[in-house]
């Protein structure tokens, strides 16, 4: 029986894939690489920061050292942070604060598992802190996903065991993850169909039968 919902947090409960965009793409500028497109920006979605600072300097010629990398990584995250002020409950994605107050009625344990260093401050500007029992998020982690560390630290934080648990991710690392942790999925969004889920919606409701899901486990 699953007894704790461990959530993705971009692509999942929020989206602030534009404003990673932005962020990156403004870098990018400023590193001469004009061609950095929408494309690229796909392949940063659920990895972390480093990793993505990789895939926006694969599309130009100049070699940086480690140093200069991180110095790069914080210099887009700072762009990031800025854009982040504005965030509001408008990008909470569709169902689900239904989704949240259905788990929370149930009384069904909610856990944020994110790669993600900013996800504090998303929860709180967009108002769903009040429904996450527990976050697990870049700040905890030495392994990024597919690494399930993150998975496996929110499983700890809830106080349940793996099996016990259902994660719910956008991308294909994500899903490996948790498979990894041997936890059941759900995967959701654009690309829900390509993640090889033990459950498939678009979003937390459309294709959905929660009865089902935290029933059966
Ligand atoms: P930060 P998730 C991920 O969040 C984003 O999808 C990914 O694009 C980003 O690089 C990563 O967080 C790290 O984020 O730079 O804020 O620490 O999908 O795992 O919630
Ligand atoms: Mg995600």
């Amino acid at each position: 029986m699953i007894k704790g919902v461990i959530f993705d947090l971009d692509g999942v409960l929020v989206s602030t894939d534009e404003m990673h965009f932005m962020a990156w793409k403004r870098l990018a500028k400023e590193l001469d690489i004009k061609n950095f497109t929408k494309e690229d920006n796909k392949l940063q979605k659920g990895v972390s920061r480093m990793e993505s600072l990789e895939v926006v300097l694969r599309k130009g010629s100049k070699l940086y050292s480690e140093e200069e990398k991180v110095e790069l990584a914080t210099r887009k995250n700072n762009y990031y942070i800025d854009l982040l002020q504005g965030l509001t409950s408008e990008a909470v994605l569709k169902d689900v604060i239904p989704t949240l107050e259905m788990l929370r009625e149930r009384n069904v344990a909610i856990a944020v598992g994110s790669a993600s260093k900013n996800a504090l401050i998303i929860l709180e500007k967009t108002g769903l802190s009040k429904y996450i029992d527990e976050i697990s998020c870049g700040l905890d982690t030495s392994k990024s996903k597919p690494d399930p560390e993150v998975f496996i630290i929110a499983a700890k934080k809830i106080n349940l065991a793996h099996e016990e648990c259902l994660v719910v991710e956008d991308s294909l690392a994500g899903i490996v993850a948790a498979k990894a942790a041997k936890m059941k999925t759900l995967g959701v969004g654009p690309e829900y169909k390509q993640l090889g889920a033990d459950y498939e919606s678009l979003t937390l409701q459309s294709q959905v039968d929660w009865n089902e899901i935290l029933n059966q486990g």
